[in-house]
């Protein structure tokens, strides 16, 4: 079933999710709800807050073609270093994109969607991704990087679109 997404500024994007207890079948539906939406939008990757469900999972696939699925449930950031900058964009806030800093290499400890504990490393797009899915979870937006200036530009922009 495909999900609606939340769109900026939409204040239920500034929700904290909270963690996944247990891995049931209902979070089940869920991934493999939020992996249709993520693929039909199309999109590199999906944080459960976009579809306004407030716990702590997202789905992520960015390879050309959909041939690496990776659900990350309780995500959480173990190391990270370097730093590099990437041009973003978000479902959330369409056609916009804008350049952010983030770290270069991470690793990152979850949970995946028979609820095993894993780890995977990450750099570049999906190293970026996973930081930008993990912001989603805690109420954080790629544009709240951005300057004030850039801030101020976008929600006008984002007023004059939705009149
Ligand atoms: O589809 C997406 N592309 C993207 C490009 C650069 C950096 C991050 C992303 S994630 C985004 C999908 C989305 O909004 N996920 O929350
Ligand atoms: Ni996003």
């Amino acid at each position: 079933m495909i999900l609606p997404i939340l769109h900026y500024p939409d204040k239920r994007l500034r929700t904290k999710a909270v963690a996944v207890p247990v891995v049931d079948d209902a979070i089940k539906t869920l991934v493999s709800d939020m992996f249709e939406t993520m693929y039909e939008a199309p999109g590199i990757g999906l944080a459960a807050t976009q579809v306004d469900h407030h716990i702590r999972l997202i789905v992520i696939d960015t390879s050309e073609d959909k041939s690496q699925p990776l659900c990350l449930i309780n995500p959480e950031i173990i190391e990270k270093d370097g730093e590099l900058e990437w041009d973003e964009g978000c479902l959330s806030v369409p056609n916009y994109y804008e350049c952010v800093t983030r770290a270069n290499h991470i690793k990152v400890k979850a949970l995946n969607e028979k609820g095993e504990e894993f780890e995977l490393e990450a750099e570049e797009i999906l190293g970026v991704c996973i930081q930008h899915e993990i912001d989603h979870l805690d109420g954080i937006l790629f544009v709240d990087h951005l300057s004030k200036l850039k801030q101020r530009r976008l929600l006008e922009k984002t007023r004059k679109a939705q009149k």
